[in-house]
């Protein structure tokens, strides 16, 4: 007969969170159950990174929970009597060891969490959903604070954190240390042709095993893996060197160089935590806490504006479009302002395209199942926007290819921020630019096959005339955003011959990117 526990609690791929109260101590009558199951690894194609980077570090928590004398079933993808949903392996396993009581943390993702609440209701048992123990705020306080607003500030959000948690705060509890809150514009800098930029700290993992799984299963992912290489940190305790070595290393340039790109580094000041931050190895907290620890103790090399920049991504943004996405789903992923119907170029799968920024963010993408930022805004997402590629299949492509892709964070980021889909919910401008903007943040255009400088002709930059093309066709949805009105002038401005020629290479483009 299979072992008898009283309750079962549900961990998943997303919830690697040592310090959870629920590990705070033994109980022989509590099973911990994680699993690898068919419905998570293909309802997007995934990276092969992203599953076999998921798939180990869950082993590994298993292990360690194991280790710590925690009861563990855990389900391998490969598993004869693995029924492939959470849903059906819970129901199995309560009859099997005579569950009385289920227990999960609240997910991350709509799509789970409605499925955790169907099983609940389903089964015959106490259901409980208790909270992830991990973000700074709970799921509504975005929605809440907003309440009634149509615009959802970030900077009224991450002040009000800010003092919640009294991260670099002065003495008297409301004032900003210095007295400013945000130092944004002071994080634009190009990377000069001589600054040496720390090497990334690699974790090797030997992935093989993993890997001749998902071949032998023929899960459909793609991407690139060196499986006896696989670089990426998996336990905690890798989480916490990979924070050290940011803060040693990486953290001085972090704000100058954040809008940064180049053809020669793929991490530049990055930091790199966000896989291990959303699998949450490591909490919000902890992170910027150390950050501003370190600073604290070497603010004769490290100015404030590095540290700040550092603390708004992570209990700014990341905690902000969290609470969007939770304020704004399910019909937020319907969302399509400007009606975009194009599909998205074959390039994006393949790296194959004459545009040196491009190539370079998709390749690197696909080697890496990693971009930063600025990568993923004003390159790829930009130059799908431009092109007016439809957000589902953007969102298909941003949610596979990384690994740190998690949809409450991916679709918010792409729909919101990158796309402008929700007309303005995150962001308050859409992200476009021409080949003006990234040859003034990068080295791209000097050694690209296409002109920056021209609009039209053979050899002319595609987000030349794109970029017209698209205050062209969507103007009359853009007028009333102030930043964009000067762009709309300037082009209604044109001579009509030669919007006429912009527009004509425009089309071309539209048909023939590469
Ligand atoms: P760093 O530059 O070192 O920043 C530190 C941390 O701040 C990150 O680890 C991350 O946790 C947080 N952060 C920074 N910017 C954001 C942001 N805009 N939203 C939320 N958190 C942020 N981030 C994801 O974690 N998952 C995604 O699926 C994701 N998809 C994105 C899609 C698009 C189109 C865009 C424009 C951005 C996306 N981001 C996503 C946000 C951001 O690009 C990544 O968090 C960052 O590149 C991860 O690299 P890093 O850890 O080196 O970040
Ligand atoms: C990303 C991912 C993948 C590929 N596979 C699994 C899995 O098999 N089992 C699991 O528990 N989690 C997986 N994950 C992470 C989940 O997508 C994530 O835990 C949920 O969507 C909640 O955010
Ligand atoms: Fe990209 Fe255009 Fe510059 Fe080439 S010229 S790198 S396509 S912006």
């Amino acid at each position: 007969m299979a072992q008898q526990y009283q309750t079962l609690r549900l961990v998943l791929g997303d919830q690697l969170h040592q310090n959870h109260s629920w590990f705070s101590s033994v109980d022989d009558t509590t099973c911990y159950v994680m699993m690898e199951v068919w419905s998570e690894t293909v309802y997007v194609r995934h990276h092969i990174q992203k599953v076999v980077g998921f798939f180990m570090a869950m082993r590994q928590f298993a292990a360690t929970l194991q280790e710590l004398g925690h009861h563990v079933l855990y389900l391998k993808l490969d598993d004869e009597d693995n029924e492939q949903t959470f849903g059906e392996n819970i129901k199995k396993l309560v009859a099997r060891h005579n569950i009385q009581r289920f227990e999960y943390q609240l997910p991350d993702e709509y799509r789970v969490d409605e499925h955790l609440k169907q099983l609940g209701a389903a089964l015959t048992i106490p259901c409980q959903a208790v909270d992830s123990e991990h973000f700074l705020v709970e799921r509504d306080f975005v929605a809440t604070l907003f309440k009634g607003k149509k615009r959802f500030l970030l900077e009224t959000f991450y002040r009000k954190i800010r003092l919640r948690h009294q991260l670099l705060m002065e003495a008297d509890g409301e004032t900003p240390l210095t007295g400013q809150w945000n130092y944004d514009q002071s994080n634009r800098k190009k990377y000069p042709a001589q600054l040496s930029i720390p090497p990334h700290l690699p974790f090797l993992q030997d992935a093989r095993e993993v890997v001749a799984m998902l071949e032998r299963l023929k899960v459909p992912t793609f991407g690139n893996i060196t499986p006896d290489a696989f670089d990426c940190p998996l336990t905690r305790k890798e989480a916490l060197e990979l924070l050290e070595h940011f803060n040693r290393l990486r953290l001085s340039h972090f704000g100058d160089y954040q809008d940064a790109l180049s053809e020669r580094h793929w991490l530049g000041f990055h930091s790199r935590l966000s896989f291990v931050l959303n699998v949450k190895l490591i909490t919000p907290l902890e992170v910027v806490e150390a950050a501003i620890e370190y600073w604290k103790t070497h603010q004769n090399t490290i100015d404030i504006a590095q540290v700040e920049g550092f603390v708004r991504q992570i209990v700014g943004w990341r905690e902000y479009v969290r609470g969007i996405y939770w304020a704004k789903m399910p019909e937020y992923a319907t969302k399509n302002y400007f009606d975009h119907q194009a599909p998205l170029p074959d390039f994006y799968w393949t790296g194959n395209t004459k545009m040196k920024c491009v190539g370079h963010a998709v390749q690197q993408s696909l080697d890496r199942s990693y971009a930063h930022h600025i990568q993923r805004l004003m390159i790829t997402g930009n130059f799908a926007l431009l092109l007016g590629v439809h957000p589902d299949e953007i969102d298909a492509w941003y949610l596979g290819v990384y690994m740190d892709a998690l949809e409450w964070v991916e679709i918010t980021n792409t729909r919101g921020m990158s796309q402008y889909a929700d007309g303005g919910i995150v962001g308050t401008k859409p992200y476009v630019s021409s080949a003006n903007y990234i040859d003034k943040m990068s080295d791209y255009c000097q050694n690209c096959y296409y002109d920056k400088k021209q609009k039209y002709g053979s050899r002319a930059c595609p987000f030349n005339s794109l970029y017209w093309d698209f205050y062209d066709r969507n103007g009359s949805k853009l007028k009333n955003i102030p930043r964009i009105n000067m762009m709309l002038a300037t082009w209604h401005k044109m001579a009509a011959d030669e919007q006429v020629k912009i527009l004509e290479q425009a089309a071309f483009y539209k048909k023939n990117a590469k």
